[in-house]
């Protein structure tokens, strides 16, 4: 594999020109199902499993899982800020700055695993009783220098999701483990 495969192996996030309400569906499916994939495949992994990265230079398991609980919350709170500011500005992170801080190294995994859990419960409560309308809301995004719907944003963090849960799958599956 090379490593553009090891870094993408579901591809890069393209951002969809329009949506159907299956394809809301669809997404919203994902958010609510990813807190099980993450539990399924950390299922028995040892110590060793958990640091090794995912791809040479890449984040370790553990890494990527406390990563997708760092993201996420981030998500909420934009999702909430949309919900009850005018195209609020939202506040970029240093995701590897994130990954890099002491909670990631010394919080077992599966803390993360049971946040993840918690909080795609509020998330996705408050996805189901979004008025249609509210989909269109924005929030303006200073390092992409524009305005993203929330409809959009479901795409983004579905294909976010499905991302690093298969760049754990697919360290499992080269290793045979
Ligand atoms: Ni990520």
């Amino acid at each position: 594999m090379t490593l553009e495969e090891l870094k993408y192996p579901i591809g890069k996030y393209n951002k969809p020109d329009s949506y159907t309400d299956d394809d809301l569906k669809g997404w919203i499916d994902v958010l609510t199902a990813l807190p099980s994939w993450v539990d399924a495949c950390i299922e028995n992994m040892d110590e060793h499993q958990l640091q090794t990265p995912y791809r040479p230079e890449g984040w370790t398991v553990q890494q990527v899982v406390h990563h997708l609980a760092d993201s996420h919350m981030n998500a909420y709170v934009r999702l909430k800020l949309a919900l009850t500011e005018d195209n609020p500005t939202i506040k970029p992170y240093d995701e590897n700055g994130w990954a890099a801080l002491p909670d990631t190294q010394y919080t077992p995994v599966n803390i993360s695993a049971t946040l993840l859990h918690a909080l795609h419960r509020r998330l996705t409560t408050l996805l189901a009783h979004m008025q249609p309308e509210q989909w269109q809301r924005t929030y303006y995004h200073p390092a992409l220098q524009r305005n993203i719907a929330l409809w959009e944003m479901m795409a983004l963090y579905a294909w976010h999701s499905r991302h690093h849960i298969e760049h754990i799958k697919s360290l499992r599956e080269r290793n045979g483990w």
